[in-house]
C-alpha cells in the first residue's frame, strides 16, 4: 500500500487549490464489510463504475435517484458500491465529472486514523517537551508548567485568597490556543474514557508512540491520565468545588507554546457546571481505572472521593453559572442550563457507586436524550447507563434506557435517508458542525451496541464518511489524512512551527454559517451552512481545532473497526474473542419475560446442538435461583455440577457471562484460578455461564453448560439463545 500513500501525500499537497471534486466519497477508505457511498451532482449521468488504479473496472452499478440536500440546496445521486468488498485502491468514474480520488478498501482501514486522532492530544499536552522519538517533525520545548498558578479574585477562598499559588500541571491546552478548561476537558476525558470501556481489546492493542508506550497500562488510558491528573489539581481541596478554567488573561499570539510563557496564568472562578462535569468525569476514571490499582495505587478510590465531593459542592451551589470576570478574556465556557449537568454526575456516580440516592437524583423520566457537546452532557448519562445496564441496580428503568438510545437513533437514522445520507439537518450545523456529526454517529453506535440494527451501524459510517470527504467541500476536515486535508487550522503549534503540514491527527470545526470571524478573514466562499468554511489560520469559528471535537473521532474510529463485521469470519462460527464481542452478546441476548416454558425450550435445544456435534454436557437453567432445567447428557460427570455452581456464582455476582470475566482477567494478564478478590473454592472464571437478563428488570437468572472448553460451552449458548431470540447477525 506504499505507493497510494505517496499518491494521498502528492494529491494532498495539490489538492489544496484545487477546486471541489465532483465525486465526493471517503478519501481514506473503508473496511472490506462496510456500507460504501459516494455523492455525485445529479446530472446526466445514471451509472457508475469503480475501477482499480490501473483503469479495469471492477464494479458498475445504477446511481440512486436524484435527492434534493437542504443545507446546501444541492440535488445530488448516491453511488452504492457496497459490493465492493475485495481489498485494493480504488477510483471511482461517472460521466460527465472527473475520477474520484483515490481510496482503499482494506482491513485496518481505520486503524491509523485512531492512532492519530489519539496522538493529537499527546500533541497538546500541556507541561512536557515533546521528543523527535514521539512528535516526530513537530517535536518542541515544553509550555506552561503551570507549576506556578495564581489564584485569580474571582476564585478566592479563606485558605486560597487572591493571589495564592497553586501548582495544576499537566492537562491537554484545549483547542488552538494554550488554556484549560474543565468544561471541554471533562466530556473529552469521558469520551476518551468511554472508547476504552466499549472497545477494551482494540485500545489495548494500540500503540500510539507516546512516552507511556510499553508500559502495562492501554496508552489512551495513559494519555486520558494526563488530564486527569491536571483536573484533579483543579478541586479546591477546602472546600471541593472546582476552578472553572486556568488560562491567562487574555488569548496568546500565534507563536509556539514555549514562547507563549510570559503572561501569568490564573484559575478563574468556581461553577456549578465545572463541578459536577468534574464528578461525572471523575466517577468515571475510578471504575475505569480500578483495574490499574498497581500502576496508580488507592486512586481510583481517590478519584471516587472527589468525585463525591464535587458532587457535595454543586448540591450546595445549585445554580453557579460561570461569567467571565470583566479582566478575563479568554474564552468563556459558560452554561446556562445545568440540570443535563447534574443527570450526568449523577448517573456516572450511581453507576460507580451504586447508591439508589444518585439514581433518585437523577430523575430520569425527566432527562430527554441529545447529541452530546460540551454545554449539553444529558446524552453522556444515558450512553453509561446502556453501557452498564447489565449491572445496575433494579431501581434502573431499563426499559426507559433502550428507549431513550434507540428513539434518538432512529431520528439521526431518518435525517440519513436523504442528500449526503448523513444525519445532520441544517439546523445542526453550528460552531464545531464536524463534531456534531462525529457525536450524533457515537450514538447512533450506542443504538448499535443495544438493538443490532444495521441501519444505526451504516448511519454512523456515513457520518464518518462526511468527516473524511464525502461532504458538500469535497474536502477531508482531519489534518494528515485523505487526499484533500485542512492545511492551515486555527492551531498555534501548528502555526507558529517551521513545518508545512499542520500537526496531523486533528478534526477542524467545520462548516457553519454564522461566520463570527469574518471580519478577520477573506471572504468565506459560500453562506450556507454546510458550504460556510475556509481552510485559513483566521479562522477560528470554522477551522480551529478542539479536544472535545476530536474525543468523538477517537470514538467512533475504533466504534466502526470495532463492529463493522470482518470478512474473514462472517462466514464462520467464531468463538468470542474479544471483551467487546462479548458486550455485544451479552446486550443483544436478553429476554422481554423468562418463564418456565422458555427454560424447557432452551435447555432442549442445548441438548439438541451439542448432541448433533456429538458432545456430551450438561445443561443448568435457573430464575431466581430455582432450577427450571438440568440434563446430564451421556458422557456428563459429577464434577460438571461443581463447575455450574461456581460459573453460576460468578454470573451472578459479576452480571456479566462467566467466559467475560474470563476474558477480562486473561486480557490484564491475571491468572483465571486465582482471581484475588473471589474464592476459587466458589467462583470459576471459566466460559458457560450467561446471564439471564430480562428488559426492564435486569438479571433474573442463569443459562450454563458445562463439559467443554469454556469458550466452546459459552459458543453453545449464545449458539442456542441467539436462535431462540431470533436475533440476526453476527455474534
Ligand atoms: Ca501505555
Ligand atoms: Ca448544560
Amino acid at each position: 500500500m506504499k505507493p497510494l500513500i505517496l499518491l494521498l501525500m502528492l494529491a494532498g499537497g495539490l489538492g489544496q487549490a484545487a477546486p471541489a471534486p465532483g465525486i465526493k466519497l471517503n478519501q481514506i477508505g473503508y473496511l472490506p464489510e462496510s456500507s460504501k457511498l459516494a455523492v455525485v451532482p445529479a446530472g446526466a449521468a445514471s451509472t457508475f463504475e469503480v475501477q482499480s488504479l490501473d483503469g479495469r473496472t471492477v464494479l458498475r452499478g445504477q446511481l440512486g435517484a436524484p435527492s434534493h440536500w437542504e443545507p446546501t440546496g444541492e440535488s445530488v445521486r448516491v453511488a452504492d458500491f457496497g459490493l465492493l468488498t475485495r481489498p485494493g485502491a480504488y477510483r471511482i468514474k461517472v460521466a460527465g465529472q472527473p475520477l474520484s480520488d483515490p481510496f482503499e478498501v482494506r482491513p485496518g482501514a481505520y486503524h491509523a486514523l485512531g492512532v492519530a486522532a489519539l496522538k493529537a492530544f499527546y500533541m497538546n499536552r500541556s507541561g512536557t517537551a515533546l521528543r523527535a522519538r514521539h512528535a516526530g517533525q513537530y517535536a518542541r520545548p515544553a509550555g506552561h508548567p503551570d507549576d506556578r498558578v495564581l489564584v485569580h479574585a474571582s476564585a478566592a477562598s479563606p485558605t486560597r485568597p487572591a493571589g495564592a499559588v497553586i501548582a495544576a500541571g499537566k492537562g491537554w491546552y484545549d483547542a488552538g490556543d494554550y488554556n484549560k478548561y474543565i468544561a471541554s476537558s471533562a466530556i473529552s476525558t469521558f469520551t476518551l474514557l468511554a472508547a476504552y470501556e466499549h472497545f477494551p481489546d482494540w485500545f489495548g492493542r494500540l500503540d500510539v508512540n507516546i512516552p507511556e508506550s510499553g508500559d502495562a497500562v492501554p496508552d489512551i488510558l495513559d494519555e486520558a491520565m494526563w488530564n486527569l491528573e491536571w483536573m484533579l489539581a483543579m478541586q479546591d481541596p477546602e472546600d471541593g468545588g472546582v476552578y472553572h478554567k486556568l488560562t491567562n488573561l487574555r488569548f496568546d499570539g500565534m507563536v509556539m507554546p514555549h514562547q507563549a510563557m510570559r503572561e501569568p496564568r490564573y484559575v478563574v472562578g468556581k461553577s456549578t457546571s465545572a463541578a459536577l462535569g468534574f464528578a461525572a468525569t471523575m466517577a468515571t476514571a475510578s471504575r475505569v481505572l480500578a483495574g490499574y490499582d498497581k500502576r496508580w495505587p488507592g486512586l481510583s478510590n481517590r478519584m471516587l472521593a472527589a468525585a463525591e465531593r464535587a458532587w457535595a459542592w454543586a448540591k450546595a451551589h445549585p445554580e453557579v453559572r460561570f461569567r467571565n470576570p470583566p479582566d478575563v478574556l479568554t474564552g468563556e465556557y459558560g452554561d446556562a442550563r445545568l440540570d443535563d449537568e447534574f443527570a450526568w454526575a449523577a448517573a456516572e456516580l450511581y453507576i460507580a457507586t451504586g447508591k439508589g440516592d444518585y439514581y433518585l437524583a437523577l430523575q430520569p423520566e425527566t432527562v430527554s436524550n441529545t447529541v452530546p457537546a460540551w454545554d449539553d452532557v444529558r446524552g453522556l448519562a444515558w450512553m453509561s447507563l446502556a453501557h452498564h445496564r447489565a449491572r445496575l441496580t433494579p431501581l434502573a428503568d431499563q426499559a426507559l434506557i433502550a428507549s431513550r438510545i434507540d428513539a434518538l437513533a432512529a431520528r439521526f437514522a431518518q435525517a440519513a435517508r436523504g442528500g449526503y445520507r448523513v444525519s445532520m439537518r441544517g439546523p445542526d450545523f453550528v460552531w464545531g458542525s464536524n463534531a456534531v456529526m462525529l457525536n450524533q454517529a457515537m450514538m447512533l453506535v450506542q443504538a448499535y451496541r443495544l438493538n443490532g440494527k444495521r441501519v444505526y451501524l451504516a448511519a454512523a459510517q456515513s457520518n464518518l464518511d462526511y468527516v473524511l470527504g464525502r461532504n458538500p467541500t469535497g474536502r477531508s476536515f482531519v489534518t494528515g489524512f485523505g487526499a484533500r486535508p485542512p492545511m492551515h487550522p486555527h492551531h498555534r503549534p501548528s502555526e507558529g512551527d517551521s513545518v508545512e503540514a499542520p500537526v496531523p491527527g486533528f478534526v477542524v470545526g467545520g462548516p457553519q454559517p454564522f461566520q463570527q470571524d469574518k471580519a478577520e478573514c477573506p471572504p468565506y466562499p459560500s453562506s450556507l451552512p454546510a458550504l460556510s468554511w475556509l481552510d485559513h489560520v483566521c479562522s477560528y469559528a470554522g477551522n480551529e481545532v478542539a479536544i472535545n471535537w476530536n474525543a468523538p473521532l477517537v470514538y467512533v474510529a475504533a466504534a466502526i473497526s470495532v463492529l463493522t463485521p470482518d470478512s474473514e469470519s462472517t462466514n464462520m462460527p467464531k468463538e468470542p474473542a474479544t471483551l467487546e464481542q462479548i458486550l455485544r452478546q451479552e446486550s443483544l441476548l436478553q429476554f422481554d419475560s423468562f418463564s418456565n416454558e422458555a427454560a424447557l425450550e432452551i435447555g432442549l435445544k442445548l441438548v439438541d446442538l451439542a448432541r448433533a456435534e456429538g458432545k456430551g454436557v450438561t445443561v443448568d437453567i435457573r430464575r431466581n435461583g430455582t432450577l427450571l432445567f438440568a440434563h446430564g447428557m451421556s458422557g456428563a460427570t459429577a464434577d460438571h455440577a461443581e463447575w455450574i455452581r461456581r460459573k453460576n456464582n460468578l454470573v451472578n455476582r459479576t452480571g456479566h457471562s462467566s467466559h467475560y470475566t474470563h476474558t477480562e482477567v486473561r486480557a490484564k494478564g491475571g491468572d483465571i484460578d486465582a482471581i484475588t478478590t473471589l474464592d476459587a473454592r466458589d467462583y470459576a472464571a471459566h466460559g458457560g455461564a450467561f446471564p439471564v437478563v430480562v428488559r426492564g428488570t435486569g438479571q433474573v437468572g442463569t443459562i450454563t453448560v458445562s463439559g467443554l472448553p469454556g469458550p466452546e460451552d459459552h459458543a453453545l449458548v449464545v449458539r442456542a439463545l441467539k436462535d431462540y431470540l431470533k436475533v440476526d447477525g453476527d455474534l
